[in-house]
């Protein structure tokens, strides 16, 4: 009887693994790969992340200051991390700096490209990352 159980508890688990591989690669993966050809390059994550830069600073003057990131909860929380020089203000540099490190910790095998096993991997990750913050705050 035990051994049946434990049987059917593997192959729950299987099928819960198999689901998991067959997991959509979110919005955000298509939209940084530009070229479409299934990976995402470094200079495609910065290019996007130039114009996300062009969206936040909306008085132009090439610096996003706290007061244009407030109407963004996500982006008002990276605020300070981004501003590495501790001015108030984040500069191009800066937030490309960010972009590099974002671009290492994703691209695991340290090849220059996100590919879509990465992706769903950091995606995997964030997620339990957002879940435990959400309990321990
Ligand atoms: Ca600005
Ligand atoms: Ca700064
Ligand atoms: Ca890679």
């Amino acid at each position: 009887m035990k051994s049946i159980i434990l049987g059917l508890g593997c192959g729950l688990l299987l099928a819960v693994s198999a689901i998991a591989g067959e997991q959509p690669l979110s919005n955000w993966f298509k939209a940084l790969d530009q070229n479409g050809n299934g990976d995402i390059s470094l200079v495609e994550l910065q290019t996007v992340r130039n114009q996300r830069f062009s969206v936040l600073d909306a008085n132009r003057d090439n610096v996003i200051s706290t007061e244009e990131v407030a109407g963004s909860v996500s982006w008002s929380q990276r605020f300070f991390r981004l501003d590495r020089n501790s001015d108030g203000y984040v500069n191009l540099a800066e937030f490309e700096a960010n972009g590099r490190s974002r671009f290492a910790i994703i691209d695991i095998d340290d090849n220059g490209k996100i590919t879509s096993h990465e992706a769903i991997n950091f995606q995997n990750k964030s997620h339990i990352y957002v879940t435990t913050h959400k309990v321990s705050g």
